[in-house]
């Protein structure tokens, strides 16, 4: 049988971020994909021009045709917009019991947009956070998470304790954006913390590598690898993906989850 995902997240047409890589991803390591789509997204390599969100109710609607027949081994939330969606989406992984949760705690767009409310961050720390089996923020939602400053690993570190306090059961710090020549990540699992270090890779081509990063996740949870094994096949999964970045369009490229020799 093949194993299952489910990416709940937002579309991007220029196919770089959310659902496309989302579903590039899952399909680049032999996982079959589901989506429910939470947005549109107009945008391109350049930059977000608009959002349209579906109503929350219609998000919980396409989370029931999905589970109440093909039931995923793993699930990752993407984009999720509002407080409502954030909302149903919680209820409705609590209904179906939906274990092996991504939650990646997507709040702006690497050209700045704002894909999450700011009042939904919240509903996003109280009602989804619990529910996940790792939660996966950049500095930038670690900070917004916990109101901490955030520039070293242990900083970093800090950080995922108060996350890892709000009841996700692991915590995926991403410290891409940190300065310096390695790009280090902060892991805890609620006892001990492990730094995964990769070298910089030098591009302008990575947009959605936090879509990747988070669907790998998903896909190897979906088969049935533990937390900490899906954490460093996913990590190098990425940055392969970051090191095929294409040359395309007039802004910050896609990266590539296709083409990467799978493991
Ligand atoms: O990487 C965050 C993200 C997630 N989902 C969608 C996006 C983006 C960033 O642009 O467009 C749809």
């Amino acid at each position: 049988m093949i194993p299952v995902a489910l990416t709940i997240a937002g579309s991007d047409p220029s196919g770089g971020a959310g659902i496309q890589a989302d579903l590039k991803t899952f399909s680049a390591l032999k996982v079959y994909g589901m989506s429910v789509i939470t947005a549109l997204t107009a945008q391109n390599t350049q930059g977000v021009s608009g959002l349209m969100e579906a109503g929350a109710d219609f998000v919980g609607q396409q989370i029931d045709a999905v589970a109440t027949d093909i039931v995923p081994v793993a699930v990752k939330t993407g984009l999720l917009s509002s407080s409502a969606i954030v909302a149903v989406v919680a209820a409705k992984v609590r209904q179906y019991g939906l274990a092996r949760l991504v939650v990646d705690p997507v709040m702006i767009s690497t050209s700045g947009s704002r894909l999450l409310e700011a009042d939904a961050i919240e509903p996003l720390r109280r009602l989804l956070l619990p529910l996940a089996e790792i939660v996966t923020p950049n500095l930038a939602e670690a900070r917004a998470l916990t109101g901490r400053n955030i520039r070293t690993p242990e900083d970093m570190e800090e950080a995922a304790i108060d996350i890892h306090s709000f009841g996700a059961r692991h915590v995926l710090i991403k410290g891409g954006h940190l300065e310096g020549n390695e790009a280090i990540d902060v892991f805890f699992d609620g006892n001990a913390f492990t730094r995964l270090s990769s070298e910089r890779i030098n591009t302008n081509d990575c947009h959605g590598t936090g879509c990747v990063l988070s669907a790998a996740l998903a896909a190897y949870l979906a088969r049935g690898e533990p937390v900490a094994g899906a954490v460093q096949l996913a990590k190098e999964f990425v940055t392969g993906a970051i090191g095929n970045g294409l040359r395309l369009g007039g802004g910050h490229g896609p990266c590539d989850p296709l083409g990467i020799v799978e493991r």
